[in-house]
Formats: C-alpha cells, sequence, structure tokens
C-alpha cells in the first residue's frame, strides 16, 4: 500500500504534506472566488465548476471576490517556476496559487483527482446535490520538464476533430503539454495547403488498409489549436520529408525524380518513398507548405519528419535537411527531426526528437535540445505483451513498468542535461483504427510517460505508481477510456 503521505495522483507531485486538521466541505454555498483580472484565470475557474458541479451536484459561483466563506480560492502569485502551483485544502478555505494560468490549470487537474472518481459521469449532475469533502492537505508542485509531450500519428489513419480533441483531453488531465501532429506519410496528408489542393484531394484520400482517409481544413486545424490552448498544450505540426513522402508524390509528378505520380499507398512498409531533392521545385513546394503551415501555427515549432531515408546518400541528405532547416527558420519557427537529423549540422534552436535506441549517442550528445522518445520505452504503439492484439514488435514488448522505469536525466549521457527540454511518446496508428483501438495502447503507458515529464527524479517508484494507476481506474473507467488492464496493476 501506498503511505498515507501520497495521495492517488497521476503525476505525482513535487511533494505533498497531509494534513491532521479537518477537511473542506463542498457544499451548495461553495464559491470559487478568482482573486485576479486574468481571463485565463476566470476560464480555468469555470472548468473548475463544472467539475465540482458534477461531484456536489451544485455547480459553485464564480466570483471576482469572496462575499462569504467557505470558498476556493484561485489566484495569481509568485511561486518559483511557469506552470508550478501551490495548493492549499484547509477547512476554512481552498487556496490555488500559482505564477501563471497554466499554473493554476495544472492546480485544477490535481483538485480534480481528488474529487470523487464517479464526478466524472456526465449524469451525475442531474442528480441531487451531495456534499465532497477534500481532505486537508499542502502541495507545492512544478514541471521537471518543459516538454511533456505525445504524438497522435494521423497519416497511417485518419482521426477526425473529435478524436484529436478527446486525446487532448487525455494529455491535459495528466499535465501533459505538447501534442505533436504526425500530418503526412506514405498513406496520407492531412492538412490542408491552399497553394497545393491536390495534396488533400488527391494526397488525402488514403490510408493503411485501404481505408477512407480524410484530412484537416485550415479552420479545424485552428479550431484543434484553440481546443488544446485552454488546456495549455501546444500542436506540434509535423510533415515527414524528404522520405515518408508517398502521398506527395502521388499528388504532384513534378516531385519526383522521374516526373511520374506514384500509386497511393495502403501498405506498412518503410523508406522506399523520396523527393526529389535535386531540383529546385522541391523547394518552392516546401517553402510554400511550411508558410501556410508556420503561418496557421500558434506554437514555435515545426516538424520536418527526417526518418528513415534509405534511398539517398549521407551528404545529400544532410544538405537537405540543412537546406529546409533554412526554410523553417525563415519562416519564424524552431526545426525538429527525428534523430537522424543529427548528422546534419543544426541551428542553435534546432531540436531533435531521439526516437532509434541505438541511435549514435555522439551526434545526440551535440544535438542543441532533445526530445526523449526511444522506441523501447516510450512508443504507445509497440505491444504490452506477446498476446497483445494490437501494436508493433520492432523496438520490444514494452509492459508498463517498462514504459516507466528509467530516467530522461541518464538516457544520453552524452547530452548536456540542459539539453534535454523532456519526453515524447509517440502513437504511431498502423495497426491502430480508431480512438478506441488507440486509448487502449496509449493508457495507462500515456500516464507513465507524463510521470516522468512531470514528477522529480527522486523518489521514482514504480510500486507507488503501481498503485496509484489502480487507484485511477475508475476515474478513466468513469471518463469511458478504452485502457488496458494490464495484470501488473491491481485495478479497484
Ligand atoms: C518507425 S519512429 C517510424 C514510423 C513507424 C514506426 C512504427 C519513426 C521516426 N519512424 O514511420 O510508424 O516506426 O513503430
Amino acid at each position: 500500500m501506498n503511505p498515507p503521505d501520497v495521495l492517488n495522483l497521476i503525476p505525482q507531485p513535487a511533494t505533498v504534506e497531509p494534513r491532521a486538521t479537518p477537511p473542506f466541505q463542498i457544499g451548495a454555498g461553495t464559491a470559487i472566488v478568482v482573486s485576479t483580472p486574468d481571463e485565463h484565470a476566470a476560464r480555468i475557474a469555470r472548468q473548475l465548476a463544472q467539475l465540482i458541479g458534477r461531484a456536489t451536484g451544485v455547480v459553485p459561483k464564480v466570483l471576482s471576490a469572496a462575499d462569504s466563506a467557505p470558498a476556493i480560492v484561485l489566484g495569481l502569485g509568485p511561486v518559483e517556476s511557469s506552470g508550478s502551483y501551490d495548493l492549499t485544502i484547509a477547512q476554512d478555505a481552498v487556496r490555488l496559487t500559482a505564477p501563471d494560468p497554466a499554473g493554476l490549470f495544472y492546480g485544477v487537474q490535481t483538485l480534480r483527482q481528488l474529487l470523487p472518481y464517479w464526478s466524472e459521469y456526465e449524469a451525475v449532475m442531474f442528480q441531487q446535490p451531495r456534499p465532497a469533502t477534500l481532505a486537508a492537505v499542502h502541495i507545492r508542485d512544478a514541471p521537471r520538464y518543459q516538454w511533456r509531450g505525445a504524438m497522435l500519428d494521423v497519416a497511417r489513419h485518419f482521426f477526425p476533430v473529435e478524436d484529436v480533441k478527446r486525446f487532448v483531453d487525455l494529455l491535459a488531465l495528466h499535465k501533459m503539454n505538447r501534442l505533436h501532429l504526425h500530418l503526412a506519410d506514405d498513406q496520407g496528408w492531412r492538412i490542408e495547403i491552399k497553394k497545393w489542393p491536390a495534396l488533400t484531394a488527391t494526397g488525402g484520400r488514403s490510408a493503411v488498409g485501404g481505408g477512407a482517409g480524410g484530412f484537416y481544413t485550415q479552420a479545424q486545424y485552428a479550431d484543434i489549436q484553440a481546443y488544446a490552448a485552454d488546456r495549455f498544450i501546444t500542436i506540434v505540426p509535423e510533415i515527414d520529408m524528404p522520405g515518408h513522402t508517398n502521398a506527395m508524390l502521388s499528388s504532384y509528378a513534378e516531385l519526383n525524380c522521374n516526373g511520374q505520380t506514384p500509386p497511393p499507398f495502403t501498405g506498412t512498409e518503410v523508406g522506399f518513398s523520396a523527393m526529389c531533392v535535386d531540383i529546385d521545385f522541391t523547394y518552392l513546394f516546401i517553402d510554400d507548405v511550411v508558410k501556410e503551415i508556420a503561418a496557421m501555427t500558434k506554437g514555435p515549432y515545426f516538424h520536418i519528419g527526417g526518418d528513415e531515408v534509405k534511398t539517398l546518400t549521407p551528404a545529400k541528405y544532410r544538405a537537405f535537411v540543412e537546406r529546409v532547416q533554412t526554410i523553417v527558420q525563415a519562416h519564424g519557427k524552431q526545426m525538429i527531426g527525428w534523430d537522424e537529423v543529427a548528422a546534419a549540422t543544426l541551428l542553435p534552436t534546432s531540436i531533435v526528437q531521439h526516437w532509434r535506441p541505438d541511435a549514435a549517442h555522439g551526434e545526440l550528445g551535440h544535438a542543441p535540445h532533445l526530445i526523449l522518445s526511444p522506441g523501447n520505452r516510450t512508443y504507445l504503439d509497440m505491444k504490452y505483451d506477446r498476446d497483445t492484439a494490437l501494436g508493433l514488435s520492432w523496438a520490444g514488448l514494452i509492459p508498463v513498468k517498462t514504459a516507466y522505469d528509467w530516467d530522461p536525466a541518464t538516457l544520453v549521457p552524452e547530452a548536456p542535461a540542459a539539453a534535454v527540454l523532456g519526453v515524447e511518446a509517440p502513437l504511431w496508428s498502423e495497426t491502430v483504427a480508431n480512438m478506441r483501438d488507440a486509448e487502449f495502447l496509449a493508457m495507462p503507458r500515456l500516464a507513465a510517460i507524463a510521470e516522468l515529464g512531470w514528477s522529480p527524479a527522486r523518489p521514482h517508484d514504480w510500486e507507488s505508481f503501481r498503485v496509484r494507476l489502480g487507484a485511477l481506474g475508475p476515474r478513466w473507467s468513469a471518463l469511458g477510456i478504452n485502457f488496458y488492464r494490464t495484470p501488473e496493476v491491481s485495478w479497484k
């Protein structure tokens, strides 16, 4: 069992000090007081009011000043770093203070996990009012890493906007803050580019296994970003190049060295496609694509893929990466690439995403910045065990313990600590046709990566995580999450 000083929270907060004093009773008269004019704070307070409404049957009023106790008070004030928060639950009041709205949001996610699990059922708010209590505690919390991400491969199988929003909700609940969308690959192109309409009209109409495909209009992309931004999640767009490009090559003949469009690809092999890197047209095209995506993207990043190019010489590959890096920079974004790009000369702003367990550590050690997605730990598309129906196994089987039990600080010993931005869990969708499948592979391993990204390096304890996961199960069930009930955990 967990010691009593470990509440059943994931990710585990930096410090939790339970108090022996009586709990805070949330009742019909409880108000939420926002003691700052910040508009984000008011929105976060309304989100909290909805959550409490489902727990108690009464949606608390959101006020700008306290009229009477008891109250839940949200304020902005000096606490350490961005995203940190200080939460005190006492008999007379709940006080949540953070240096920025993100910290308030994370504090509310903690409160959410402290409310009874059944408050996640939508229908309970229509029942009779009922009291809920929050045990007295003082929590001081701050994220370990600034990059706490997941990737959704919407290229192999397309996920409609509603699915992406649901995935965003899963990230937010576990205090993650980056959603990387793999928007183009051999099997499909998923983002509207006004200047090159065949990318979606042709390239958008395929998927693994011959599915219907699909794509996001620019308006839908904006909608996804706004939804994510409300939850302090930055969207990271990826257009994979120069390999993994059959969908674009089949849309425009000019991108092919032989001037001919290949047929759409619905298989799962990799490494066969490549843009024609010797012609200027290729770079004019890339410039157009990066320009439109950069203009519609609020976050500072643009991911160029760069993985698994088997048809170019190393010199040609490096030259391609360096030229595209210049284009990305010209459009005001920071370049990200899979770890193969570490072979090129990178700008100080560029980011390498480590994925191959056997990638050259010397090169990674020189990367200006690193995101850690080691395939044998973080790949959500790997099978849990031999019997897992979905998923691949090229990087090994990944039970939850394997996903959890490693330290981002020591994975690449050659990399200076400051270079490591954080962790990201990719969900490739060759074997995943819809959100139900995606949730089965993502949960609970996504929560393991969330904790690695958020919680302090020590204590890092699988036994504690396992027990807290078991306790989170009923909440995930109430949310309708199709998680894998791994035998590693005793689910409540
Ligand atoms: C490798 S990870 C790939 C993807 C596949 C994935 C399947 C990476 C940069 N490339 O194209 O979908 O394996 O696990």
